[in-house]
């Protein structure tokens, strides 16, 4: 039974991605903890792609509300909402409906906000080119430890507020050894404060969405 749900999402994904190639648009599947940063981060690099005349869209996830589509809305985003009800993940086909709600044609670079948990969206890939997964220095410097599972399933990771590091007690140099440790150095994890403006340049770059 769990078999045929993550085969017909990978199918659906599939055919995601074939549609978002079609339309020429860069596609991101940002996962991450509740409070991370994610919202406030697909506002940043949104703002700073569209002053180089890349068009954002997004679709905002989350089990229930509009409170992040507004805000992405607000910020001159092409975005669509899209409630789970009570799944703790979005899945490719409620993707698939979303976008089929967007006008693809006016998109460059789509960022899509997963709901936010470190486990269930691990296992649900919806189609995008990549797939990133945000923390930040508020939830402890375990987390690497504690969800392996969506650090290896995952392209790129971001710490985020590291502005306020010291202030929680956290060393950020611990989270990235663990990770160093998981990915056996393989794979990027970037430190940012979207807040301060600090190092989202650099994931931009690191994601090739310029
Ligand atoms: N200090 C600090 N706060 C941040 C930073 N990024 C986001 N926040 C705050 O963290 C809270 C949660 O951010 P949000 O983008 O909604 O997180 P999401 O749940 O992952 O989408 C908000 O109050 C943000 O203003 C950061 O880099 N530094
Ligand atoms: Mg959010």
């Amino acid at each position: 039974m769990e078999y045929d749900v993550l085969r017909e999402n990978h199918k659906i994904a599939h055919a995601n991605e074939h549609l978002l190639e079609d339309h020429n648009i860069r596609s991101v599947d940002i996962m991450g903890s509740i409070g991370s940063g994610k919202t406030s981060l697909i506002i940043k690099m949104a703002e700073k792609l569209s002053a180089k005349g890349k068009r954002v869209g997004a679709i905002a996830g989350d089990v229930t509300g509009d409170d992040d589509f507004k805000r992405m809305r607000a910020s001159g985003i092409t975005v669509e909402n899209c409630n789970t009800g009570h799944e703790c993940h979005l899945d490719a086909n409620m993707v698939k409906k979303t976008l089929s709600k967007m006008d693809l044609h006016s998109i460059d670079v789509l960022f899509i906000e997963n709901v936010g948990n470190l486990v269930c969206p691990a296992d649900f890939p919806l189609g995008t080119d990549l797939r990133i997964v945000v923390i930040s220095t508020t939830e402890g410097d375990d987390m690497v430890r504690k969800h392996p599972d969506i650090f290896q399933h995952s392209d790129i990771a971001v710490v985020n507020k590291t502005d306020i590091a010291e202030y929680v007690d956290v060393d950020v140099g611990v989270i990235k050894n663990d990770y160093s440790r998981l990915t056996g150095g393989c794979k990027n994890m970037l430190e940012c404060s979207v807040k301060c403006d600090k190092g989202v340049d650099e994931l931009i770059t690191a994601m090739k969405l310029w």
